[in-house]
Parts: C-alpha cells; sequence; structure tokens
C-alpha cells in the first residue's frame, strides 16, 4: 500500500471511494484499521456521503448461526438485485479461530461476485477501538453504495452491545433446547433486539422458547411502539429468510414513518455520543503533555504506579 499522508491524497481516495471504486474501499477499510486517525478523517469526510445504506446487526451467541443467517441473507438479497456488504466481528477468541475460517468457506461462494463485499474485523484491546472503527467503516460502505451492510458480531462485550446500537434493525440470534438461552444475553442486547430470530428451529424445543420471549416482552417496559417480532429459521436450509427480509423491511418502514421518529431520534442522539466519545479520545490524546509510546517504554523499563501515574497527570489538566 502507497503511504497515505498529505490531506489531499485523503481528498482524493474519498473522491474515488464516492465514484464507487472499488480500490479506494479496500484502502480505505485497511486505512480504518491500521491508522486510525486517518481512518478517522476519511469517515468525517464522508460525513454526508451515505447512500442511505440499510444497516442491519445480526448477532447471537457463539454458534448460533449468525454466519449462517448472513450468508442465506446475501443470497436473499442478491436474488433481489441488492448489493451487500459483511462487516464480520472477531472477538479474538482463541475458540473463534475454527469459527472465522468456517465464515469465510461458508460464505466463499460469494466471494467473486462484484455485488458482496465480505471483511471481518478483529476486536483491538483499545478502549472503544472496536466501535470507532466500526462505525469509520460502516460510514465508508455506505459511501461506497452498498445497498445493505450486514454487521455480525456475537453480543458479550460491551463493544459489540455499542456496535449494534449503530445498526437500524437488529437482529437476535437464539437457539432453542438451551434451557436459560434469555439468561445467557448480555443484558442489553435483548432491550435493543428488533427481531428476535429463533434459529435451528428444526431443533427441539421451540415453543419452550418461544413462551419464554413473549413472557420476557410481556414483563419488559417497551420503549417504543414497535412490537419487537418472533420468527423461527432452518438457516442451513434456507428456511424462514425470506420472512426475516419481510420483517427487516417492516422493521425500515416503522422507523421511517412518524410512529418510529422517537426511535430515530434518540438511535441518532446515541450514534452522536458513541463518536463523542471517540473525539474526545482523539482530542485528548492529541493534548497529551507526553508521547504515550514513551510513556509505555516507561512502564516496561520500571515498575510504574500506574495510580499514581494517573494522578500525577490528573492534576495538570
Ligand atoms: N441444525 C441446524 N444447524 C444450523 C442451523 N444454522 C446454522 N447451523 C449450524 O450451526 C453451526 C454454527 O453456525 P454459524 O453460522 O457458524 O454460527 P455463528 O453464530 O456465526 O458462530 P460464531 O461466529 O462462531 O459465533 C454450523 O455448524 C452451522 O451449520 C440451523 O438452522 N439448523
Ligand atoms: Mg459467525
Amino acid at each position: 500500500m502507497l503511504p497515505i499522508k498529505p490531506e489531499q491524497d485523503i481528498d482524493l481516495l474519498v473522491a474515488e471511494l464516492l465514484k464507487g471504486r472499488r480500490g479506494a474501499l479496500a484502502k480505505a477499510l485497511r486505512l480504518i484499521d491500521d491508522e486510525p486517525v486517518l481512518g478517522r478523517q476519511i469517515a468525517f469526510k464522508l460525513h454526508d456521503g451515505g447512500q442511505g445504506a440499510k444497516i442491519l446487526g445480526i448477532t447471537g451467541n457463539p454458534g448460533a448461526g449468525k454466519s449462517t443467517v448472513v450468508d442465506t441473507l446475501i443470497a436473499h438479497c442478491r436474488s433481489i438485485g441488492k448489493t451487500v456488504a459483511v462487516l464480520a466481528i472477531d472477538p479474538s477468541s482463541p475458540f473463534s479461530g475454527g469459527a472465522i475460517l468456517g465464515d469465510r468457506i461458508r460464505m466463499n461462494r460469494h466471494t467473486l461476485d462484484d455485488g458482496v463485499y465480505i471483511r471481518s474485523l478483529a476486536t483491538r484491546g483499545n478502549l472503544g477501538g472496536l466501535s470507532r472503527s466500526t462505525f469509520d467503516s460502516v460510514r465508508v460502505l455506505d459511501a461506497a453504495g452498498y445497498d445493505v451492510i450486514l454487521v455480525e458480531t456475537v453480543g458479550i462485550g460491551q463493544d459489540e452491545v455499542d456496535i449494534v446500537r449503530l445498526a437500524d434493525t437488529t437482529v437476535l440470534v437464539m437457539v432453542p433446547g438451551m434451557g436459560d438461552d434469555i439468561q445467557a444475553i448480555k443484558a442489553g442486547i435483548l432491550e435493543i433486539a428488533d427481531i428476535f430470530l429463533i434459529n435451528k428451529a428444526d431443533r427441539d424445543g421451540v415453543p419452550d422458547l418461544e413462551r419464554s420471549l413473549h413472557t420476557m416482552l410481556s414483563l419488559a417496559p417497551n420503549p417504543s411502539s414497535w412490537e419487537p417480532q418472533i420468527l423461527k429459521s432452518v438457516a442451513t436450509q434456507g428456511e424462514g429468510i425470506a420472512e426475516l427480509w419481510a420483517s427487516i423491511g417492516e422493521h425500515s418502514d416503522y422507523l421511517k414513518s412518524e410512529e418510529g421518529a422517537d426511535i430515530r431520534r434518540q438511535r441518532a442522539f446515541e450514534i452522536f455520543e458513541r463518536l463523542l466519545d471517540a473525539l474526545l479520545i482523539e482530542k485528548g490524546r492529541e493534548r497529551l503533555s507526553f508521547d504515550l509510546d514513551e510513556m509505555r517504554q516507561k512502564f516496561l523499563r520500571e515498575d510504574l504506579n500506574p495510580y499514581a501515574e494517573i494522578y500525577n497527570l490528573a492534576q495538570t489538566y
């Protein structure tokens, strides 16, 4: 990759991106991952470059069938002439190595299709880094003109919950026969799911899970007039995917309607809040009176007390 630094290179990249050039897209996404500050500049410059992509969050426990659902959704979208981009978030756990490889193999049938773009993002250790790079990547994919952007993430960490908040519609993929399945979902995800998808509906326990979901929904205060929907699928057979797409469409229509205005606006504010956090961290880092890398070296050379170091720093602001 050519080194990118000057402002005009970023402007050029943004212009190419808006023309839908694939090379520019790959470059922009790589920059977002490798050089977050430049990546952020690209995302900022694209602030009103969005083409109105439908952004879908597909979340759920490991192995629930998210990638299989995504794979069949891609096929469904292509069959109705829509282009699709997928961001699969790899939680970098030692257990997910095989799964990611599985994703690649599963979705490989789409890689020759020009209307499909698939990318895996690794989670970074830094604060908010994952949600930031996902937010920026989604901006870029939207500007590049994809009709549908699917973000697959395991709903286990706070970062993942944040990512889901950026979606227009969130689908929580669940599996029957797990007994306390509902309890095992991270708090915060149940509340933001717009559609509950009981996948692996070829297995036992579907009515039980349906019942507990209905009970949970009837007890939970619902802040919006959207009634979360409960659907079933056997993703490996493509069963239930057309219904899922129809339900996603209903939710999009709801969000666009006057009725959905409160939710739409509240979500816009939540996204603003996340972006503000990222901006504050970035600006704060710029204003640090020391170099973070040097500080890291110092910590590695000596036995320093992090609390004392931060206390001293706090006195200077
Ligand atoms: N019986 C059955 N198996 C399914 C169904 N959907 C997916 N599977 C299988 O479940 C396994 C996990 O599917 P994935 O799509 O990789 O699940 P995932 O949620 O993406 O997994 P992670 O990304 O590792 O969290 C695979 O072996 C799938 O073939 C289904 O509807 N019925
Ligand atoms: Mg997966």
